[in-house]
């Protein structure tokens, strides 16, 4: 047994267990195909998405219900209610979604909504564009009937207040710092889609917009092919295209892992990673394959697959 494939082995025991007893206590059907995974430790939000596709929803769908998850908990710094604020204390969110069609839908710096995954599928199915941004986006929200939310919470608010009082900003983010969600849904019908969503770098210019938004950085499909997310230094992402990148190296003969791999490296090379930054990126093929890998150990992800959810370790280049 290789080395790595122990170690997800061990990782994934207690959860696994608990949850197939969960499972299967409720007597629970799962659909053999369905496949879910998503960035970092989004335990519930991807078991949400896994329950969906298990029940035959299809796979938009389940992206953008599962990481509402993680949008809606006041405990994840990095994406939605809760975000960590730009430099001048407002939280601005940013969102993409993809389906098996090749559409597209995205939201940048948008405050006081909630749900931008749920709005960027909105854009996608309802307008005539790909992407809105700032006011624009936050309009069409609430003519579509979503309600406004102060996204800054009393313990962010506080968290920003400390980091006023010596304003250092660094455009790091290290492996402890974020937790970004991308997800990747198989469908019943064999149909990958995908969403990411995040509040992005905390205490960022205002008016900066990551990687997470923009399709073919943050997130990319080809149906034919698989799908990738990325998560970590949006900069950094955005500069090589990352995760049009795993989907070409997928095309290209690469499985998930190894496609992973090659993107990671692409960045690692042209960095002397003095300052140390994380990126990763998760990928999906077509057989419903998955891998992942990324610069800086650490980063986990969720798989949902055949009724269980597991964490899974992934490989770092250093
Ligand atoms: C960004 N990629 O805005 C995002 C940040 C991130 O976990 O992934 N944080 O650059």
């Amino acid at each position: 047994m290789k080395r790595r494939n122990f170690i997800f082995d061990i990782f994934s025991i207690s959860l696994m267990s608990s949850l197939s007893t969960r499972l299967k206590a409720k007597n629970f059907n799962f659909t053999p195909m369905v496949r879910s995974i998503s960035t970092w430790k989004t335990t519930e939000a991807n078991l949400k998405a896994g329950l969906l596709l298990d029940k035959g929803i299809d796979g938009l769908t389940a992206a953008v219900e599962g990481v509402a998850v993680e949008e809606e908990n006041p405990k994840n710094t990095t994406v939605g209610f809760g975000g960590a604020p730009d430099r001048t204390g407002k939280v601005t969110l940013d969102a993409c979604v993809m389906n098996h069609l090749g559409d597209c839908g995205a939201v940048v710096a948008v405050e006081n909504i909630v749900n931008v995954a749920r709005l960027a599928k909105d854009v996608m199915e309802k307008t005539p564009h790909v992407m809105l941004a700032g006011k624009g986006a936050h309009d069409f929200a609430i003519s579509e009937g979503y309600k406004q939310t102060d996204l800054l919470t009393e313990k962010s608010k506080e968290d920003w207040k400390k980091w006023l009082e010596s304003e250092q900003y660094k455009p790091i983010i290290n492996i402890e710092n974020h937790d970004t969600i991308g997800m990747l849904c198989l469908d019943k019908n064999k149909n990958i889609s995908g969403a990411c969503t995040t509040s992005g770098l905390a205490y960022k210019m205002r008016g900066r917009v990551g990687d997470s938004p923009i399709i073919g950085s943050g997130l990319f499909i080809d149906n034919k092919v698989g799908g990738a997310v990325a998560t970590g230094l949006g900069e950094e992402v955005l500069k090589t295209v990352g995760s049009f990148l795993v989907v070409e190296l997928m095309r290209q003969g690469k499985s998930p892992h190894e496609a992973c791999e090659a993107a990671v490296k692409r960045i690692v090379s042209s960095n002397s990673q003095e300052n140390k930054f994380q990126v990763a990126y998760i990928a999906m093929n077509k057989d419903g394959d998955v891998g992942s890998y990324s610069i800086e150990p650490g980063f986990t992800y969720m798989d949902y697959f055949k009724g269980e959810n597991k964490e899974k370790i992934t490989e770092s280049a250093f």
